[in-house]
């Protein structure tokens, strides 16, 4: 597929990344697709950490990336820009029988003044999604865990239609012709234990930009005009390439979009852009990471005067921000119709 470029609307922070490994006070390596809100008057980041090896020992050959393991740090702002990173990592859900291997890629939404935090499992009969809710970062309750092999997924902020709702991507291979052919779907529930009525939203085939999954993103915001919310897109080329960071090969690339969903029934889209918000550009982004070209919003604030800070990992390896303006989002979703 051919070069794709980020949306005009969209502005990179000038000192990206906002989070990387030298910022954490324990073993880290790799810091990056990081849930952000605001909670208590503060921004809250939690981030994935993937720590064992240093980038050095991969570069000389003597350690593979694949060894890292994994936990989940929490960091907080005063203003979504400068972080400071708690003295250890916050939530780690590995067994010790082995099952579970790790929990990643976590995503925030604060419910009615309460934080829950959805996210991947690795477990050894599959790949499994969780909620927990927490008030105060220190204590973790899982509500919930997916059967495999569904993760990715996000929480409205707000009841709709008296139930919760999610976005989530499962992954169908046996049914989608035994290759990644993923889509973004929802599904509600009266408790945040027990999930169902799920709806089709988004599939692979309706994203111009993706010839391989889809999946949600940051948890989706609520504007007059309906839920707006990212998503990231992937392309894959095995033909023309190869290796491309620290990983012997990797061809995929992993872009930001950005739709808008009925406020009243989010299974409806108002209007998806055609194009992609955020495509990797940016040489944090592009070079020098553990897998280059890869974005993945994974946390998205609406500030009062109508800017929108999206938080992103980049090339697998850092945390970045960018913002745009919530009315030039909803133009893009809507006159892209
Ligand atoms: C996905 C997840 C993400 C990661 C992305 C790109 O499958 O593992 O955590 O950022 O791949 O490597």
């Amino acid at each position: 597929m051919s070069k794709l470029t980020s949306s005009s609307v969209i502005k990179r922070y000038a000192n990206n990344p906002v989070l990387c490994d030298k910022d954490v006070p324990y073993p880290a390596t790799l810091v990056f697709n990081a849930g952000i809100t605001k909670y208590q008057g503060k921004y809250v980041m939690v981030f994935r950490n993937d720590y064992g090896n240093t980038q050095a020992e991969v570069d000389a050959g003597t350690k593979k990336p694949w060894e890292l393991k994994t936990n989940i740090g929490l960091a907080f702002s005063d203003d979504g820009k400068k972080w400071k990173v708690e003295p250890k990592p916050c939530f780690d859900l590995s067994s010790p029988d082995g099952e579970i291997r790790r929990s990643y890629d976590p995503r925030l939404t604060v419910i009615d003044g309460r934080v829950y935090m959805c996210f991947a499992v690795d477990t050894n009969h599959g790949l499994r999604g969780g909620i927990a809710v927490t008030d105060d970062f220190k204590k973790f309750d899982v509500l919930h865990l997916t059967v495999p092999d569904n993760r990715n997924m996000v929480l409205f902020p707000e009841k709709i239609g008296g139930r919760y709702m999610r976005l989530e991507r499962p992954f169908p291979v046996y049914s989608r012709g035994g290759k990644d052919r993923f889509d973004i779907w929802m599904s509600a529930s009266p408790d945040m234990k027990y999930w169902g009525d799920s709806h089709l939203v988004l599939g692979v085939e309706d994203v111009p930009y993706a010839n391989d999954k889809i999946g949600p993103a940051a948890p989706p915001i609520k504007t007059k005009k309906g839920w707006l919310t990212t998503f990231h897109a992937v392309d894959r080329d095995d033909a023309t390439r190869g290796k491309n960071g620290w990983e012997p090969k990797w061809t995929k690339r992993y872009t930001g979009g950005i739709m808008l969903l009925d406020l009243n029934d989010p299974s409806k889209i108002v209007g998806m852009s055609k194009e992609p918000l955020i495509a990797p550009e940016a040489p944090y982004e592009a070079s020098g990471g553990y897998r280059n070209d890869v974005i993945f919003p994974g946390g998205m604030v609406l500030e009062p005067d109508g800017e929108v800070k999206i938080y992103y990992g980049a090339a697998d390896t850092v945390e970045c921000l960018a913002t745009a303006h919530v009315d030039d989002l909803i133009k893009l979703c809507t006159e892209a119709r």
